[in-house]
Formats: C-alpha cells, sequence, structure tokens
C-alpha cells in the first residue's frame, strides 16, 4: 500500500477560495454529539457485601443533591438492576445506566455463578445487534450494551481470591472490566501498596486481561477545573475506593464521608482514598474510549460468534432480499395464524350458540308435549263429564232441550258410578 501525500491546506482561513472546510469537522461532530447525547452503561459486580450500591450511588454525585441530610441504609441486592439517568453538564447529554448486580460468594458452590452477569451483558448485544440488523432500523439505536464492569475485590490485604479469578476470566471477553479495591478505608497505607502490588502480579500471572487505559495525555477540555495528571493516576491502579451514603456540609461544600469514632474518612478526597482518581480516569477521560472498546472488540466478538452461529441458519448470513423475503413470510405466517385463531373463536362461538339454541328447543318441545298432554287429559275428562251429564239427564227424564220426559229412577248403572257423580248427589 503506496502512504498518501500529505497535502497542507492553509491554517489561513481568510481567503476563502482555499478553504475547503473539513477543518471543521471536530465542530460538526461536537454538534452532532451535543444533539444525540452519550449512552454509557457501567455494572457492579464482586462479593456480597462490598459496597457495591454504595459506590454506584456516589459514582455520579447521584444523591448529593439531595438537602435531606440523611443516611439511608441501602438493601442488600438481590436481582440484577438496571437504572438510567439522564444527566446535562453544559449542554452534553449523558445517559448513564448504572447496573447493580446480587453479589456472590455466600453459597458453598459457587461454580458459575457469573453465568447471570455474562447473561445479561450478551442479552444486552443481543438487543444491538437485532436492532442494527433490521431492515427499517431506527437510526438512533439506544446504546445498553455494558460498556464498563467494575469489578469489587474484598479488602483481605493478601491477593486475589481463586473466585475473583474465575470470575474475571468469565468476563474478560464479553466487558472492558476495572478491577477495584473495595472498602479502602479498612486497609492501612503501606497494606495498601503490597495488597496493590499482589493484585497486578496475580492479573499478569494468570493473564487476565482488564480494561487498559489508554497511554495517551488527557485532552483537557475544562481548563478552570483540569483532571489530574494522568501519568499521577495510573500509579493508582488498581484503584482503591470508599464509599459513603452519608452526605455532611463543611463550609458551603456537602461533602460525601465515613465517619468512625477516630475520625471521618472524605469518599472525594485523594489523600483518604481513589474514588476521584478512579471517577476522572473514567468519565473525563476514557469514556469514549470504553464506548470504542466495547463496540470494537466486545461486541464484534458477540458478533463474529452469533455469526458463526448464524451461519445454520441466523439473521446474519443473509443478504438483505432473502431477509426481506423472511421478514415477509414471517409477516404472512403470523397474519395466517392470528386468521385461523379468530376463525376458530368465530366457530367456537357459533357452536356455542347452536348448543344453546337446540337446547332451548328441545326444552319447548318438552313443554309443548306436557301441554298437549294436560290438555288431552282435561279434555278426556270434559267428555266423561259430558256423557256422565247426558246420562243423569236421561236418568231424571229431561231431554237436551231441558223439558221433562217422565220421572225414573236412575238406573242401576248410573248409581254406581262414582267420583263426578257425586257432586250432583251432594247437591
Ligand atoms: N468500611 C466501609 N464500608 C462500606 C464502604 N462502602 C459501603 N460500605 C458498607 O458496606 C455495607 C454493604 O454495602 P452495600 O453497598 O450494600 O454492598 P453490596 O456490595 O452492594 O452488597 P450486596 O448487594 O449484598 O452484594 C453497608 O453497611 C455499607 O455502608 C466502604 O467504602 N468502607
Ligand atoms: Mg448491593
Amino acid at each position: 500500500m503506496v502512504a498518501a501525500d500529505i497535502i497542507r491546506r492553509p491554517s489561513d482561513t481568510s481567503n476563502k477560495s482555499d478553504f475547503v472546510g473539513f477543518a471543521n469537522f471536530p465542530n460538526q461532530v461536537f454538534r452532532r454529539c451535543i444533539k444525540n447525547g452519550f449512552d454509557f452503561t457501567i455494572m457492579v459486580v464482586g462479593q456480597s457485601g462490598l459496597g457495591k450500591s454504595t459506590f454506584l450511588n456516589s459514582l455520579f454525585l447521584a444523591d448529593i443533591y439531595d438537602t435531606t441530610p440523611k443516611e439511608k441504609p441501602i438493601p442488600k441486592t438481590v436481582e440484577i438492576k438496571s437504572q438510567t439517568l439522564c444527566m446535562m453538564e453544559n449542554d452534553v447529554k449523558l445517559y448513564a445506566t448504572f447496573v447493580d448486580t446480587p453479589g456472590f460468594g455466600d453459597h458453598v458452590n459457587n461454580a458459575n455463578c457469573w453465568d447471570p452477569i455474562v447473561k445479561y451483558i450478551d442479552s444486552k448485544f443481543g438487543d444491538y445487534l437485532s436492532a442494527e440488523t433490521m431492515i427499517e432500523r431506527n437510526a438512533n439505536i439506544r446504546d445498553n450494551r455494558v460498556h464498563l464492569c467494575f469489578y469489587f475485590i474484598a479488602p483481605t490485604g493478601h491477593g486475589l481470591k481463586e473466585l475473583d479469578i474465575e470470575f474475571m476470566k468469565a468476563l474478560q471477553e464479553k466487558v472492558n472490566i476495572i478491577p477495584v479495591i473495595a472498602k479502602a478505608d479498612t486497609l492501612t497505607t503501606s497494606e495498601m501498596v503490597s495488597f496493590k502490588q499482589n493484585i497486578l502480579r496475580e492479573l499478569e500471572e494468570h493473564e487476565i486481561r482488564v480494561y487498559k487505559f489508554p497511554e495517551q495525555d488527557n485532552l483537557v477540555i475544562d481548563i478552570k477545573n483540569p483532571p489530574p495528571k494522568c501519568e499521577d493516576t495510573r500509579k493508582r491502579i488498581p484503584f482503591a475506593v470508599v464509599g459513603s451514603n452519608k452526605v455532611v456540609d463543611v463550609g458551603s461544600k456537602r461533602v460525601r464521608v465515613r465517619e468512625y469514632p477516630w475520625g471521618t474518612v472524605e469518599v472525594e478526597n485523594l489523600v483518604h482514598n481513589d474514588f476521584i482518581a478512579l471517577r476522572d480516569m473514567i468519565i473525563r477521560s476514557n469514556l469514549i474510549d470504553l464506548v470504542n472498546v466495547t463496540r470494537d472488540v466486545h461486541y464484534e466478538n458477540f458478533r463474529y460468534k452469533q455469526m458463526c452461529k448464524g451461519n445454520k441458519g441466523g439473521a446474519l448470513d443473509r443478504d438483505p432480499f432473502t431477509q426481506l423475503e423472511q421478514e415477509k413470510l414471517t409477516c404472512e405466517r403470523e397474519a395466517e395464524e392470528v386468521r385461523r385463531t379468530k376463525e376458530k373463536i368465530f366457530a367456537d362461538k357459533v357452536a356455542a350458540r347452536e348448543a344453546k339454541m337446540n337446547e332451548r328447543a328441545r326444552q319447548l318441545d318438552e313443554q309443548e308435549k306436557e301441554n298437549r298432554r294436560i290438555l288431552e287429559e282435561k279434555h278426556r275428562s270434559l267428555q266423561l263429564l259430558i256423557e256422565q251429564s247426558g246420562e243423569l239427564r236421561r236418568a231424571a227424564g229431561i231431554n237436551d232441550s231441558g223439558s221433562s220426559i217422565g220421572r225414573h229412577s236412575p238406573p242401576e248403572k248410573s248409581k254406581k258410578k262414582s267420583g263426578t257423580l257425586n257432586i250432583f248427589n251432594r247437591n
């Protein structure tokens, strides 16, 4: 490949005819970033009770602006929970998502306790991949991929535990890991120095790939309030942090502290711990790099694996037309399914109505039969009465027109008639 010659364009833009205008790119990029904002997701993992939830709460000063002084205890985290906050500084929008995870290590058998975390990270990659491979995809896909995972190390003063090593190994190809030493206030200065050295040595020995902070100097935008020098910050790796929910007023400032009988530890004090150095290193200096590494390394890994799997009929091995055809077929199949379900519901309803009507007709039939039977019985009784009355009349010598035809005693047969005849006899 032949290296392109560099044609230096004049830096003086007063002569417009010499100026093409691509020097304005940074402004365009800047404007676009301002408009869309940034998505950034941070996850905390580690053993139970190491202060992960407390740390998350401290990270973006989420509580510090709340003016009611309080120290609310954070409950034990029992499931993976995420929360997104939209923050704005100088018109720059940051959609920060915090993923808090339950602590592990409480069980006798901790094998594969990283599975839920790995699944969560993969599911976010999967969501992004689906959104990206849609035929009609959204121009601004929200990026919920996990960009950074703080791995909390217990402040034992010795080194990493077997579980820490296995856990980080399980995550190293999925996410940018930054190991942090929890509860830094529990170790003395010299213990901390040797603990940090042990951790760095063990990470190397076990070939654990944690996030490498880029070498370049910080691009200082905030001149009034520059971040600490990069080299000074680097010396603090792995960062040892203190977290707290207690906020007190010191002069005009609100300060996050841990109070002890012997003194106070300030979270945002570089003499007391590395919290500020860590936060600056991430948010001020390397947020975009963390996003880029997630996109170019971890997500690409995931995408590649999905493609390999996908070649057995997955979404990624198809050209757009095949995919369009496939989506059309799926839609048609779904529509057919809906049509069939509706028809079945209709047929069921008709059958139910028919059964009801048949039952009603049967009841009416029965009713009619019963009525007919009663009517016939009444008819028969009436007939009998007419006959008996005729016989009585004849016996009394009264003809049909009502005139007497001579007195005779009633024939023996008529006298014997019971029941109905008695009606007349009673009178
Ligand atoms: N000494 C000390 N204690 C801390 C620190 N950070 C948090 N704690 C305390 O540790 C306890 C547990 O804190 P959490 O933030 O709930 O810990 P967690 O890691 O989220 O715990 P799980 O959700 O159970 O995994 C609380 O009593 C905190 O006040 C710290 O930096 N130093
Ligand atoms: Mg927690």
